[in-house]
């Protein structure tokens, strides 16, 4: 559908075009041309929501320059890609990164200033892009700067979203939810590509091996240059628009049926509307599967087409191109690669599976049951009937595979029963097989990609995450404790027969976005100390701090930097939430998702604890204890009952600690709303103890915790995720430590039932609960219950468990907070210990280990 017929561009004069000059003069002349003519405002009275986007136009003209050229440079060499296929992409703001990404700060401070604003009151004006949930999404946009900042040749593959994750806010102390309009003023950051459309088709049936779709849309791109820094590259982050074949249906129009006329539109245009806000679960609703197939089928097709421009031997592809599939959402890549390969380039299937099982990889981010994707058969025998077909193929041929080993393994072991077979650490039979239970059929039940629904009998399952380990070069996990933790679960048997697809890639986050330029105190000061930069590019030199993590004078300086973010984040506070906080406090935040496994609650419970405590005391006592500022924020997906119960926690505690004169400073607790990218730059550059409490073995990475550690704010967290990792780089002492280890998990869940343990401290937080001194104590029974009654519910997360060793932990907190010196010493070595974690790092990895993709950097003309 591609259009490519060509201008005649030989003869035109293309040499002449004249390219941006970056000088504060052109560009403040540029601005002002941009309000005028693009903007259509009266520049001599301009509004600061005029001058920001007359100012991203002229960015995003620079951008494009760059962009081109990166292009064509690397069409001339012709590299190896890799595509970054992800349903989200969390990318916040884009002006400033933009800018100071492009190296004209200072250009663009000057020509600002002329206008009579800061850089900063602009910023303020742009909507964030959230078209993402959580750390997965926000993976993706580090990701992207990373690339493009590492000279790769990658793309990033998307939706772009008309509406992304819901805007929340409170009411009454309850989270209400309103849809974030984002594109209302236009996006300047995105370039429409109407000629680029690709068919997608939903439904209809197999004839003769053909399918005949029965729905159709187009997959309409939109580009959006992500520029490095420190280079002239700028890569693409190409997000799809869901656009219908036929706008209206003039017959239905004429007869008077207007809603029937543009019934086709408005089916189509569902398909990009809406970003799922869920952060676990989503299977099950056609609508997403939809929207995966789309994004998929689009990328897909837009690479082969680009291939077949330069090759015809798809034997090659491999050779060109590797997709990489952030997590289940764009698993249907197996299927629709092989789909393209057979019945649209003719290849037989033997050729099409060397070929896809050579060009995709997979990353796994969660051992969550309910996040790994199940689609029931009959929604994709529906929905997709091809697919279907070719996924029962790979499913019957894995399930011939996996029987025959597991025959093997029990003849080579005859005397073994299935049950002895099953004990050993080795065994291709899972080890929940019943006695008298047919080993095979347990192996086939188990890990089959189409198997049956434990829930409901007879309803079969197409398991996403196998279908992709089988269809892959790769699986990776996302910090070393959880790859191993895979490796040995979810993954079990398909490590045994592919070792060697099994990758660990700990996570990383951009030192751009989250050092540089959301903390521009530290950056200098940084710099000031290594006297140089280059850090910015090459984050393990900031190990260069670590000599002056005594320095007096330096650990002056430091806390100023801290105080003086902590003085924005109070006011920011002020303004939002009302509550005047003391800046002389602590300020201990938790910020992330709000879920059971990543344990607000028991975050809450001891800071109820803390104030149960701070009542009880004499005036004298009191004065002992170290002031606090909790702070909390996340989002609850909106089918989250416990989750949207824990928000509620946070702000009924708050109204009752907050206003109590009796503790005046010594404690307050805030929930932020609307937790997003924007707001985390605040936040993060002025915490001083961040919680990363996820019960050891639930949380995949985590990835705010590198944030936190980058901008020197020290880390109270559970042996789990990338904590694990950053507890070796900064020495695990210097970190504060709680909790059960992630190999005792299964077994302390079994003896849960018989937890007797409680600490008497944990008993006066749930009868304070209970008897309603923080409100409706009716409102917080479940909760309570779900970790406390265990004829109720069963503690899964093991809150009770680990609450005596957690308030320990925070006892020391409070120990070393006395010692400022000592404190910010520890500050000093977190930022100069987080080289390892930046994504730079990450993405060479990936780079060289998995992608087998080498940068190629555009010459400076
Ligand atoms: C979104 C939609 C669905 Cl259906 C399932 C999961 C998600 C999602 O947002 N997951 C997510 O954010 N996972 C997180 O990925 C991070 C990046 O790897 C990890 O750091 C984090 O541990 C993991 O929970």
């Amino acid at each position: 559908d591609v259009e490519r017929s060509q201008a005649k561009t030989d003869s035109l004069p293309v040499e002449h075009l004249p390219h941006p000059k970056n000088d504060p003069d052109s560009i403040e002349q540029d601005v002002l041309s941009k309000v005028s003519y693009t903007i259509g405002a009266d520049p001599k009275a301009l509004t600061t929501k005029q001058t920001y986007r007359g100012l991203a136009w002229t960015v995003r003209e620079r951008l494009i320059d760059s962009f081109n050229k990166t292009q064509e440079y690397w069409k001339s060499k012709d590299p190896k890609f890799v595509y970054y296929l992800s349903a989200e992409f969390l990318m916040g703001r884009s002006l400033t990164n933009a800018v100071y990404n492009l190296g004209l700060e200072g250009e663009y401070g000057e020509a600002i200033r002329k206008l009579g604003y800061s850089l900063e009151d602009l910023q303020d004006q742009e909507q964030n892009a959230s078209l993402g949930n959580g750390g997965l999404g926000r993976l993706a946009a580090c990701f992207m700067d990373s690339i493009a900042t590492t000279d790769l040749p990658g793309w990033g593959y998307g939706i772009r979203y008309k509406y992304g994750m819901f805007k929340q806010g409170l009411d009454k102390g309850f989270q209400s939810m309103a849809p974030d309009i984002w594109l209302s003023a236009g996006n300047p950051w995105e370039v429409y590509r109407p000629e680029l459309a690709y068919r997608i088709g939903f439904y209809g049936e197999v004839k003769d091996g053909k399918w005949i779709p029965a729905e159709s849309v187009n997959a309409v791109a939109y580009d959006n240059p992500i520029p490095g820094f420190g280079t002239n590259n700028v890569t693409n982050l190409r997000l799809f628009e869901s656009q219908p074949v036929n706008e209206f249906n003039l017959d239905f129009f004429n007869e008077g049926n207007f809603d029937e006329a543009t019934q086709e539109k408005r089916r189509a245009e569902d398909i990009s509307a809406v970003l799922y806000p869920n952060d676990a679960t989503d299977y099950g609703r056609e609508l997403r599967l939809k929207q995966q197939v789309f994004f998929v089928s689009a990328a897909i097709q837009d690479v082969i087409a680009r291939f077949k421009e330069q090759h015809s031997d798809f034997n090659e592809l491999p050779n060109k191109a590797v997709f990489t599939m952030n997590d289940t959402h764009p698993t249907i890549a197996v299927a629709e690669l092989m789909r393209l390969l057979i019945d649209q380039e003719g290849l037989d299937w033997d050729n099409a599976w060397a070929i896809t099982t050579k060009t995709l990889a997979f990353t796994n981010h969660t051992v969550m049951p309910e996040a790994l994707e199940k689609w029931p058969v009959k929604v994709m025998t529906k929905l997709l009937p091809r697919h279907m077909e070719i996924i029962s193929k790979i499913d019957s041929i894995w399930k011939g595979s996996l029987a025959d080993r597991v025959k093997a393994q029990i003849e080579a072991e005859p005397k073994a029963e299935a049950k002895a077979a099953a004990s050993e650490e080795s065994s291709l039979v899972p080890e929940d097989t019943e006695a008298g239970e047919d080993p095979v059929d347990a192996a086939l039940a188990k890990y089959g990609i189409i198997c049956e629904n434990p829930w409901e009998k007879g309803v079969k399952l197409v398991n996403m995450a196998f279908m992709a380990v089988i269809g892959s070069k790769s699986t990776n996990g996302v910090a070393a404790i959880h790859s191993d933790i895979i490796k040995h679960t979810i993954f079990k048997d398909f490590y045994e027969i592919y070792p060697e697809k099994f990758q660990n890639k700990t996570n990383g986050v951009t030192p751009r976005r989250w050092l540089a330029y959301c903390n521009p105190g530290l950056r200098e000061l940084i710099t000031k100390t290594l006297g140089s930069n280059e850090w910015i590019k090459h984050l393990e030199k900031l190990s260069g701090l670590k000599q002056h993590a005594e320095d007096k004078e330096l650990q002056a300086q430091w806390r100023a930097v801290k105080q003086e973010n902590k003085q924005r984040l109070a006011k920011y506070i002020k303004a939002n939430v009302g509550v005047d906080v003391p800046t002389n406090a602590m300020f201990d935040v938790q910020i992330k998702r709000i879920h059971e496994y990543k344990r607000q609650h028991l975050n809450m419970f001891s800071i109820i604890n803390r104030y149960l405590e701070i009542k009880a005391a004499s005036p004298e006592e009191r004065k002992k204890f170290v002031p606090r500022v909790c702070v909390f924020g996340g989002k609850a997906a909106s089918a989250y009952y416990m989750a949207k119960k824990m928000i509620r926690l946070v702000t009924a505690v708050g109204e009752v600690v907050n206003n109590d004169q009796e503790v005046g400073d010594l404690l307050k607790v805030v929930f932020l709303p609307d937790y997003n990218v924007s707001l985390a730059e605040v936040i993060i550059p002025a915490a001083e103890l961040s919680h990363h409490i996820s019960t050891a073995g639930t949380e995949g990475s985590g990835t705010s915790n590198m944030k936190f550690q980058m901008n020197g704010c020290l880390i109270l967290g559970t042996m789990d995720g990338a904590n694990v990792e950053i507890a070796q780089e900064i020495g695990k002492e210097n970190m504060f430590v709680f909790g059960v280890d992630a190999e005792d998990v299964p077994r302390l869940r079994e003896e849960r039932k018989d937890f007797k343990d409680y600490d008497p401290r944990w008993v006066k937080v749930m009868d304070s609960l209970l008897a309603g001194q923080f409100g409706d104590a009716e409102y917080f029974q479940d909760l309570v219950d779900n970790v406390n009654d265990m004829t109720k519910s069963n503690d899964w997360f093991l809150l009770a468990n680990d609450f005596a060793d957690y308030l320990r932990a925070q006892k020391d907190v409070d120990e070393l907070y006395k010692d400022q010196d000592e404190w910010t010493r520890r500050s000093i070595l977190y930022t100069a210990s987080s080289g390892f974690f930046s994504s730079d790092r990450c993405i060479d990895d990936y780079a060289r280990e998995i992608w087998e993709v080498e940068p190629v950097a555009v010459p400076s003309s």
